[in-house]
């Protein structure tokens, strides 16, 4: 069992005391949210509802101001409230089935909230409970203690109804009776007539409780409440029923941590001899040593014959001197509360939490790099590479290309459409960048998946899912930045190089030359070969010179083919070197989505986590 096991009624006691209106100043210093908790009402009553605990009440911690925000265990135990803090605003934005327990985030809440109330409220005062069963004679010490018959004690049917509170030095005691919650009728001060003995005790606050096991009604809810209030516990027993499972079952063994804020005292010790009681303080030591209670003190007191009560006052008066009860019992409940958060920080970090950082878990080296490339393969990088060499080659083949080749081509029918093919593909391309259409949504599912699974498992739970999530949260967005990354990455348009101009005037004029050459040819024929005309320049009718003619067009075709293939491989071999920088500027922008929308939510949650685990181990000792 655990203290988190206490009655939950325990922990609420901050917002019962109606004493709000002094909390929440204390925002600075927790410097977490701008909404105070006011008077640990934050949550009491409210449930968390799933929403709730980020930005709600954690400020209200009220430690600026408590004057313990300077050296010493306050300080030392502001700074680890505020750690504590710090666990819950984490742990709240995971709460959940596979989240952090929101029961459990809801505990330590109020445990900041009562904290950081307690100790800006009058730290000077050192509030101590008698607490135990009926008729162990808590009243009767509590009456001792104060001098006079202030709370009645039980005779035929014993019980105390309400609390009863006995001020050692009143200043400055009213808010903290009030936080605590004790009728006006019932509060008693000492502050007149301290005397000799008795200035010792000075800011002591002693309460008689309800009898826990009372059967008056609340009276066991008031116990409760006030026992988690409480900075110093006097468990009184008395020798019939000082094993009483009920008392150790629900309180002490729970306490095990607060031992050093506990006494025990065995009353009625009149009823004993000396050796009986002897035995039974043997008994009961042993009995509490076995419950993990090892620095708690026992006593052994008489109501009635008033033995060991100067003990008693000593012990009151050395905790009251120490000041140091109210800070003991809060360090204590920070020591049980920050415990219950360890599984959340891992099994390897939970023995010590003082790992180096380097040790959280990181996004793998190279994950950008393996993103990168699956969303290269999503987006269909290759084939929009592939298209953009063709459409330069293609462009390219109308200024360089060797215009008798075409008539060829299409004369044996080869590639009738290219011109329209021309087209489609530029817009093609343009149209990828358009949106996620081109983007396979499956294969970037997929490589979600693998880098979630891949740091998933390396954290504990719910980090290990919380990874997962962070991993996919961008997903809508993904398909169509690879778009826009693509558009990004193509040429503005489909552009003509100024030297395929120049050998476009160069083609034509071959070309022209081979038409020329055609009509000499012609004339040739006609003149020298058919005497069509008389008196002709012998250049057109000397019919030997039509070899040579052919041999001379000849030459000139096959210039102009061997010019066109010339040029074409150049634009080929610049066509693919425009591919690879495309593709190599794809794959960069590939990369800058990858890292924009999947590593840096990774990296968000992993330095949340390392957060959390740092605030862990701030709030541990
Ligand atoms: N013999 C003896 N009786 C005591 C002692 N302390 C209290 N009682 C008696 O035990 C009964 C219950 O005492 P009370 O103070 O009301 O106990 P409470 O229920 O714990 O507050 C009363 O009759 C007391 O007189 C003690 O030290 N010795
Ligand atoms: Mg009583």
């Amino acid at each position: 069992m655990s203290i988190g096991e206490y009655p939950s009624t325990w922990l609420t006691g901050a917002g019962q005391a109606g004493h709000g209106g002094q909390a929440g100043t204390g925002q600075a210093e927790a410097g977490l949210s701008s909404t105070a908790a006011t008077g640990g009402t934050g949550l009491a009553g409210t449930g968390l509802a799933g929403t709730g605990l980020a930005g709600t009440g954690l400020a209200g911690t009220g430690l600026a101001g408590t004057g313990l925000a300077g050296a010493g265990p306050g300080a030392d135990l502001s700074g680890r409230l505020t750690a504590l803090a710090r666990v819950i605003q984490i742990g709240a934005a995971r709460s959940g089935p596979e989240g952090f327990s929101q029961p459990l985030l809801a505990e330590a809440e109020q445990l900041v909230a009562r904290a950081g109330e307690r100790l800006r409220l009058s730290p000077s005062h050192t509030v101590a409970v008698l607490a135990g069963g009926t008729g162990s004679g808590k009243s009767s010490l509590f009456n001792q203690m104060a001098g006079a018959d202030f709370s009645a004690v039980g005779v035929i049917r014993p019980f105390t109804k309400d609390p009863h509170a006995c001020v050692w030095g009143m200043d400055g005691a009213g808010p903290l009776l009030e936080w605590l919650g004790i009728p006006h009728r019932n509060r008693y001060a000492r502050s007149s007539a301290l005397s000799e003995g008795e200035a010792s005790l000075r800011g002591l606050v002693l309460i008689d409780l309800p009898d826990h096991d009372s059967v008056a009604a609340g009276a066991a809810v008031e116990t409760n409440r006030l026992v988690g209030l409480a900075d110093l516990m006097l468990w009184v027993l008395d020798p019939q029923k000082y094993a009483d499972a009920s008392v150790h079952r629900r309180y002490l063994t729970p306490l095990a941590g607060h031992s050093s804020v506990i006494a025990v005292v065995l009353n009625q010790s009149d009823l004993l001899s000396p050796e009986q009681a002897e035995d039974c303080v043997t008994d009961l030591t042993r009995l509490l040593d076995s419950e993990g209670l090892h620095d708690a003190r026992v006593l052994v007191t008489s109501a009635r014959t008033g033995a060991g009560l100067g003990e008693l006052r000593k012990v009151l008066a050395e905790t009251v001197t120490e000041r140091r009860a109210a800070t003991d019992r809060i360090a204590a409940d920070l020591d049980a509360m920050a415990e219950r958060f360890v599984p959340y920080a891992g099994a390897a970090r939970g023995a010590g939490l003082d790992t180096a950082a380097e040790d959280f878990a990181e996004v793998p080296p190279g994950s950008v790099v393996v993103l990168g490339e699956s969303f290269t393969k999503a987006a269909g990088a290759a084939g929009v590479g592939q298209a953009l060499q063709s459409a330069r080659e293609l462009r390219a083949v109308d200024y360089v290309g060797w215009p008798v080749s075409w008539l060829v081509d299409r004369a044996l029918g080869h590639d009738p459409v290219r011109k329209l093919r021309l087209g489609n593909l530029w817009e093609e391309l343009r149209g990828i960048s358009g949106g996620p259409a081109g983007a396979q949504q499956a294969e970037i599912d997929n490589a979600l998946t693998a880098i979630g699974e891949q740091i998933g498992p390396t954290l504990p739970l719910p980090w290990s899912n919380t990874v997962r999530v962070a991993a996919r949260s961008k997903r809508d967005e993904i398909p169509g930045a690879l778009g826009t990354a693509i558009g990004e990455s193509l040429p503005e348009e489909n552009s003509v190089e100024p030297w395929w101009r120049l050998v476009a005037v160069w083609q034509g004029l071959l070309l022209g030359c081979v038409v020329t050459g055609l009509a000499w040819i012609a004339a040739l024929l006609v003149i020298g070969v058919f005497h069509a005309v008389h008196h002709a320049a012998a250049i057109f009718s000397d019919a030997a010179l039509l070899p040579w003619v052919v041999i001379l067009i000849a030459a000139i075709l096959t210039l102009g083919w061997l010019t066109a293939s010339g040029c074409m491989s150049m634009v080929s071999a610049a066509a693919l070197r425009d591919r690879s920088r495309v593709e190599a500027q794809m794959r960069s922008r590939m990369q800058d989505v990858a890292e924009q929308l999947v590593l840096m939510p990774i990296k968000q949650e992993l330095s949340e986590y390392a957060r959390f685990c740092g605030a862990l181990q701030s709030a541990r000792r």
